[in-house]
């Protein structure tokens, strides 16, 4: 069975950027998956790392202690791979800039984004949760400072985008723009093996998932659409399916075959997912999976970005589902 390593090496000539470089995100993001996985695995154990931190996010939400574990121990392994100059996290309001160690001159090239454990509410009931990453060549030059515009960047110009489901096995799932595999861990050395080779939605999907408990505040066009997804016809009614993770929701439905929607609502009337660092990697793989990601009009991958934290509507899953629910959406206006 091929490890990501073996993997990565057989299919480098894939990689349109530097053997080196690419070698060295993969190795941060491995690094500190594993150092994830060890904690949240134990996390009903040592008392000290479920529950909350005490302090809020940037969002004014309760940040668990094992997402500011997450976040810190991303950033270290970014740092100590000396492999990109800037990182924005869900965990920090303003991007991080990373100095260059060797301080020679070919500074690094590239900045992830990151929500480094979404879903982290799910953390204490023992619900899968997972990392989100997303990786873009800097726009500006090297050798002068970043600048908030090397993040803000259509999902387009992605170079590398996954996730790392931490369920009943940790499976790390990366595109680099020609299709999608995912590797699961093997805890007792350490390693990642090809599990989910060339991942592609199936032709019929029949699961939704959204959270019905905004139902009174969905506009028109999404209370059809459930309703269409709920009554008989052809292929349905489908099946509700949701967790409130949206890595665990995604996952389950790039297999099974489902929708993932989060319209605007009460609470959150841009939306309640971050362009950034939750749509944009997701909406990238779910393209390469043969699928449509939507902000109920436009493609999420085209949209330009104005703000690190921006929120949108989000809706990804097989083209046909995704583009039954932009029908009514439009018929509705
Ligand atoms: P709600 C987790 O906070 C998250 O960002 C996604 O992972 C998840 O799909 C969604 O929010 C759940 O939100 O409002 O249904 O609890």
């Amino acid at each position: 069975m091929y490890t990501l390593g073996e993997f990565i090496i057989n299919n480098i000539d894939e990689f349109y950027y530097s053997t080196e470089s690419i070698l060295r995100l993969f190795s941060s993001i491995k690094l500190a998956s594993k150092a994830i996985h060890k904690e949240v695995n134990k996390a009903g154990i040592t008392k000290k790392i479920i529950g909350s931190s005490g302090i809020k996010n940037i969002h004014g939400e309760r940040q668990k202690k094992l997402d500011n574990f997450a976040h810190k121990t991303f950033v270290e392994s970014f740092k100590s791979r000396n492999v990109v100059c800037g990182i924005a996290s869900e965990e920090s309001e303003n991007f991080i800039v990373i100095k260059n160690e060797k301080k020679d001159y070919y500074g690094n090239k590239y900045i992830v984004l990151i929500d480094p454990l979404d879903g982290s509410s799910n953390i204490d009931v023992n619900v899968p949760i997972g990392t989100i990453f997303s990786v873009y060549k800097r726009k500006s030059s090297i050798n002068i400072n970043l600048t908030i515009d090397d993040f803000l960047q259509e999902g387009i110009r992605q170079i590398l985008a996954g996730y790392v489901i931490y369920g009943s096995s940790t499976i790390l799932v990366y595109s680099i723009g020609n299709g999608i595999n995912g590797f699961t861990l093997d805890p007792s050395i350490g390693t990642f093996y090809l599990s989910h080779p060339n991942m592609k939605f199936p032709k019929k999907g029949k699961i939704y998932s959204i959270n019905e408990g905004n139902y009174d505040k969905f506009s028109d066009g999404i209370k059809k659409f459930l309703r269409y997804c709920q009554e008989e016809g052809r292929n349905r009614p489908y099946t509700a399916r949701y967790i409130g993770s949206l890595v665990g929701d995604f996952h389950r439905n790039i297999i099974k075959g489902g929708i993932y929607i989060y319209p605007k609502t009460a609470t959150y009337p841009q939306g309640k997912l971050r362009l950034l660092y939750e749509c944009n990697p997701i909406a990238f793989l779910t393209e390469q999976a043969g699928g449509k990601a939507s902000d109920g009009k436009n493609r999420i991958l085209n949209i330009v970005p104005k703000m690190l934290h921006q929120r949108t509507p989000f809706f990804c899953g097989p083209k046909n589902i995704v583009s039954k629910l932009e029908e009514f959406i439009i018929n509705c206006e």
